[in-house]
C-alpha cells in the first residue's frame, strides 16, 4: 500500500461541520491503490462494562483526479461528538490508519483516534440557499443599454458604433438595464452582478471616487432603487461590486492626502511611503498593479473599516441588495474581510459573499470570510481542453476532480462558475468563432455543480478578445444574434430550472472515459448523466443504471430513451447528451 500518499486531517476540506448535525469526512489514498476504505467511529465518551460503543461503515470512493483517489463520508453523530479511524484495504496488506499513524492492528481505543470534537451549529457552513437555484448573469453597465440618454457623458458614442477602448463611452445605464430585464426572464436567468456603479471617473468604475453615491452617467438612487424592485419582482438577485482594495485617485480622503501631505488626517487611509505623494515615474504609494490611479487602501485602519464596513451595509438596508462580489479580494487582509462577513450578515443573513480570486482560496473559504469564489480554475481548464489541446476529456476529468476536491461541498455547491468576464476575451473568440464548441461549453456550464454565470451578451454570441475587446456594447437587433446559440442557452437554463439534480441537489461523480466528458449526478429516485463529446470523432459508453433504474429518459429531446437495466449510448462527435435512469 502506498502509505505515503494517504492523506487525511481532522480539519478543512478533509473533515467539516457541513449542514444541520453533519460532518462530512474526505480521505485521499493513491489512485487505484486501495480496494475498500472502512470507517471505525463513535463518541469517545461512550463506554459499557469497559468496552468503547463503537460503529463501523464503508466509506465511499468518490472521484478520482490523475494521482488520487477521493473518499467520503458523512456522518450525523447523536452527541455531536465524534472519534474516527479508517480501515485501509489494498489488495495486499490491511492497515489501520489514525491520528497516531498506521498499525497493522486494529485499535479499539479511541484514544489513538482522530477527532472531532464537538459539532457547533455556528460552525457549519452558512452558504445561502438561494445561490444553489441561481443562475447568474454579468453586466458590464457602460455596455449593457442605453436607457436615459440625458444622463449621458459628453464623449457618448452612438450605440454599438465603435470598439470598446479603455475610455470611451457608450451612455450604458441603469435605467438601461431595468428596461431589458423582460430579455433577461425570457432568458431564464435569476441572478445579475453588476460591475462598480458607485461614482468613479472611469468607464469601468473600479476607481471610485464615492462609494455612496450612484455615478452620474449610470442614473441615481432612485433609478437603481426600481432596477432592484423590478429585479425582485421578477425573482432576479442582485449583486454589487464591491472594490475595497482601492480607492479612485479623485477619491476625497486621497486628494485631501495629496493637498495636506502628512497633515491630512487621511495619511493612514493608505499605504504611503513617503511624502510629498508623487504619481510619476512610480508611485511612492501603495496601488493596485501598478496603476497610480488606484491608490491601495489601509483596510487594516479601524476608520478605513468603519467606512468601508457602513457601504457595506448601506447599499444591503437601504436598497436589499442580495450579495457583494469582491474586488481584487485576495489583497485585502483576512480580519477585514471576518468583520465585512459579521457586518453584512448582520443586516442580511443569506447575502452572497463571492470573492474574485483566481487562485487557490482555500484561506478565504473556512467559512468566517467568503461563502464562494469566481471560479477561474474552471474557465482554464475549459480552455484547455476545448481551445488550448492541453487537455484530453480524461485529464479535463481528472482536473475537475481535484477542483472539486479542493472544497468542502458546501463551497462547491455554491462556486461561481465562469467560462467569461470583463477581464478575459469572449469565450466564442477563445473558441476561435466555434459556436458548436460553445455550445458545448455552455452546456457543461449550466448542468455542472455550483452557482453558473453567464457574462452578457455570451449568450447571443458576442465576439471580443482581452479587455477592452470583450466590454462591446449589447445589440438589441436580433438579426445580430446567434439564435440557434440564444436558444440553446435559454433551453440549458430552463432544463437546470426543472431538475433539482442540476441545482446541486445531488451526488455528483466524475466518470471514466477516454473521449468523453461524462458526469452523473445522482440521488435516492433518479440520476442524471450529462455526456460531453468535445472530440472530432463519434463516441460510444456504456451506462449501467443504479440498481433497479431501468426507466431511461432523454432529458434534452424530452422523451423516453430506454426501458433496460443498461444502455449504449453514442455521441456524435461535437455533440452531446443528457440522459436520466429512475
Ligand atoms: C487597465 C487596462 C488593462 C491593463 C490593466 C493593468 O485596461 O488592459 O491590463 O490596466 O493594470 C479595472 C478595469 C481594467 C483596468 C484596471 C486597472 O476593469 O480595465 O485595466 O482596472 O486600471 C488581476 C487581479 C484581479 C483584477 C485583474 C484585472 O488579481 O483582481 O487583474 N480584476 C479586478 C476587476 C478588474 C479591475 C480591477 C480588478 C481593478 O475585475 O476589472 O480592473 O479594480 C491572471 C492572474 C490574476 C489577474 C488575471 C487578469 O489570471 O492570476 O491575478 O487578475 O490574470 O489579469
Ligand atoms: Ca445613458
Amino acid at each position: 500500500m502506498n502509505k505515503e500518499a494517504v492523506l487525511h486531517h481532522p480539519s478543512f476540506q478533509y473533515a467539516y461541520a457541513c449542514t444541520k448535525n453533519s460532518i462530512q469526512l474526505r480521505i485521499r489514498t493513491k489512485k487505484s491503490d486501495l480496494q475498500s476504505i472502512s470507517l471505525l467511529f463513535g463518541d469517545g465518551f461512550d463506554w459499557h462494562d469497559g468496552k468503547w460503543n463503537y460503529q463501523q461503515q464503508a466509506v465511499t470512493k468518490n472521484g478520482s483526479c490523475e494521482l488520487f483517489d477521493y473518499w467520503e463520508i458523512t456522518l450525523n453523530p447523536p452527541n455531536r461528538r465524534l472519534r474516527y479511524a479508517f480501515i485501509l484495504e489494498s489488495k495486499e496488506e490491511r492497515l489501520f490508519y489514525c491520528e497516531k499513524g498506521f498499525y497493522t492492528d486494529v485499535i479499539y481505543d479511541p484514544g489513538y483516534y482522530f477527532c472531532f470534537p464537538f459539532l457547533h451549529e455556528h460552525e457549519e457552513f452558512q452558504t445561502p440557499d438561494w445561490v444553489k437555484d441561481t443562475i447568474w448573469y454579468q453586466i458590464f453597465p457602460e455596455r449593457f443599454a442605453n436607457g436615459n440618454s440625458s444622463n449621458d457623458p459628453e464623449d457618448t458614442l452612438a450605440w454599438n458604433s465603435a470598439d470598446p477602448t479603455p475610455t470611451n463611452h457608450f451612455g450604458g445605464d441603469i435605467e438601461g438595464i431595468t428596461a431589458h430585464l423582460d430579455y433577461l426572464q425570457e432568458l431564464g436567468i435569476n441572478g445579475i452582478y453588476l460591475t462598480p456603479i458607485f461614482k468613479a471617473y472611469s468607464n469601468h468604475k473600479y476607481d471610485t471616487i464615492d462609494y455612496l453615491a450612484i455615478d452620474p452617467n449610470f442614473g441615481d438612487e432612485a433609478a437603481f432603487k426600481t432596477m432592484v424592485e423590478e429585479c425582485h419582482k421578477r425573482g432576479i438577485r442582485v449583486m454589487l461590486d464591491a472594490v475595497f482594495n482601492h480607492s479612485g485617485f479623485y477619491f476625497p480622503p486621497f486628494q485631501d492626502v495629496l493637498e495636506k501631505g502628512e497633515k491630512s488626517k487621511y495619511k493612514d487611509w493608505f499605504h504611503i511611503h513617503e511624502f510629498p505623494i508623487q504619481t510619476e515615474p512610480k508611485a511612492n504609494y501603495h496601488t493596485f498593479a501598478f496603476t497610480p490611479f488606484m491608490p491601495k487602501l489601509n483596510t487594516a485602519h479601524p476608520e478605513v473599516k468603519e467606512y468601508l464596513l457602513n457601504v457595506a451595509t448601506h447599499w444591503i438596508e437601504k436598497y436589499d441588495i442580495d450579495g457583494w462580489r469582491l474586488d481584487v479580494a485576495n489583497e485585502v487582509d483576512h480580519e477585514f474581510w471576518r468583520e465585512f462577513r459579521k457586518a453584512v450578515r448582520s443586516v442580511k443573513e443569506d447575502v452572497y459573499i463571492l470573492g474574485e480570486l483566481w487562485h487557490d482560496s482555500t484561506p478565504w473559504l473556512y467559512g468566517d470570510q467568503f461563502d464562494s469564489v469566481m471560479n477561474y480554475p474552471f474557465q482554464t481548464n475549459v480552455l484547455d481542453l476545448f481551445v488550448r489541446d492541453r487537455l484530453t476529456p480524461k485529464q479535463f476529468k481528472e482536473k475537475m476532480t481535484s477542483v472539486y476536491y479542493m472544497y468542502p461541498k458546501p463551497i462547491t455547491e455554491v462556486l461561481f462558475n465562469l467560462v467569461g468576464s470583463h477581464d478575459t476575451p469572449r469565450i466564442l473568440t477563445e473558441c476561435k468563432d466555434s459556436v458548436e464548441d460553445v455550445k458545448l461549453i455552455l452546456t457543461l456550464l449550466l448542468t455542472y455543480e455550483g452557482s453558473p454565470c453567464i457574462y452578457y451578451g455570451d449568450e447571443i454570441g458576442l465576439t471580443g478578445g482581452m479587455d477592452p475587446g470583450c466590454r462591446k456594447c449589447m445589440p438589441w437587433d436580433e438579426a445580430e444574434y446567434n439564435l440557434d446559440l440564444l436558444d440553446h442557452t435559454k433551453k440549458l437554463i430552463a432544463l437546470r430550472k426543472r431538475e433539482g439534480l442540476l441545482r446541486n441537489q445531488g451526488t455528483l461523480t466524475w466518470m471514466e472515459h477516454e473521449g468523453l466528458l461524462l458526469f452523473k449526478v445522482t440521488e435516492e429516485e433518479k440520476s442524471i448523466y450529462v455526456l460531453i463529446n468535445p472530440t472530432l470523432d463519434e463516441q460510444h459508453v456504456t451506462l449501467e443504471a443504479s440498481d433497479g433504474h431501468t426507466q431511461w429518459h432523454d432529458e434534452w429531446q424530452n422523451k423516453a430513451y430506454a426501458t433496460t437495466a443498461s444502455v449504449q449510448v453514442t455521441v456524435p462527435k461535437k455533440q452531446f447528451a443528457i440522459l436520466s435512469s429512475k
